[in-house]
């Protein structure tokens, strides 16, 4: 089974319209086509609908940073998944380390939500972190395993096809401090080892594994060669339309 490669921008609250639309223009005719390498970039809500219609001639996936779990009702300040599938946004991160850390995000809301966004029709992509305590021991990704878990209670087996999971070591999130090739690659596969437990094998064959946290031109290739990574997440990098390409072109 071929899992096609995913390079997915993080812009986070970066970027003020005119940029947007800028990058969008310099990368629409120049990424690869999307069963060669998939392409995408998580922006901001209030950017998306925009984004939709600026990419419509290209393989580039728009990608909402969050989302609330319930589709609709009285929940100020949110966004509903019901929203988000009906404007035409295909995949949404869910749980990532600075929605954990800052808004209170735990891995029972990021398991609601991975739920509403795939009754919606979204594909979510769960972010799993790991704090440096864990890592100072030696990679022990028992947290990791544990968070994989919790985010899936109850996703059946025809739904995970729609997850990707994104592995983002806390200490290497905007550090300038990747986890090395060989540090990703061992996460990553106890991620697809924790799949094959939840499900089957042959199912965890299917599922992508991206890696993320301070990713590169110049790191990228070595972490996306290795067989559980499917991927990068990529940050600050991928803020310039010129790495971003470079990033799908290294996939
Ligand atoms: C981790 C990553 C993108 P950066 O948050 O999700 O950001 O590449 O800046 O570490």
């Amino acid at each position: 089974f071929h899992r096609v490669p995913f390079v997915l921008a993080n812009w986070k609250i970066n970027k003020l319209q005119g940029e947007v639309k800028d990058f969008i223009e310099k990368v629409n005719d120049k990424v690869p086509a999307a069963d060669v390498v998939e392409t995408g970039i998580a922006a901001q809500d209030i950017f998306l609908a925009d984004m939709i219609r600026e990419t419509a001639q290209s393989p580039v996936q728009v990608v909402a940073e969050n989302v609330h779990w319930e589709d609709s009702g009285a929940f100020t300040g949110e966004t509903s998944p019901r929203a988000l599938a009906d404007i035409g946004v295909n995949y949404v991160l869910i749980g990532h380390f600075e929605r954990r850390k800052f808004f209170n995000e735990t891995d029972s809301t990021v398991n609601l939500k991975v739920t509403a966004a795939l009754r919606n029709g979204l594909k979510p992509i769960i972010d799993i972190d790991e704090d440096m305590s864990a890592y100072a021991q030696f990679m022990d990704a028992e947290p990791a395993v544990a968070q994989v878990a919790a985010a899936l209670a109850g996703v059946s087996v025809d739904q995970i096809r729609n997850i990707t999971i994104a592995y983002e070591p806390t200490w290497a999130i905007g550090s300038g401090e990747a986890a090395s090739a060989e540090q990703a690659q061992k996460a990553a596969h106890l991620i697809r080892q924790t799949l094959a437990h939840l499900y089957s094998p042959s199912i965890s064959e299917k599922v992508r594994i991206l890696y993320g946290g301070s990713v590169n031109p110049d790191n990228a290739s070595e972490i996306m060669s290795q067989p559980d990574i499917d991927g990068v997440l990529v940050g600050k990098a991928a803020l310039d339309p010129d790495q971003f390409l470079k990033l799908a072109q290294i996939a």
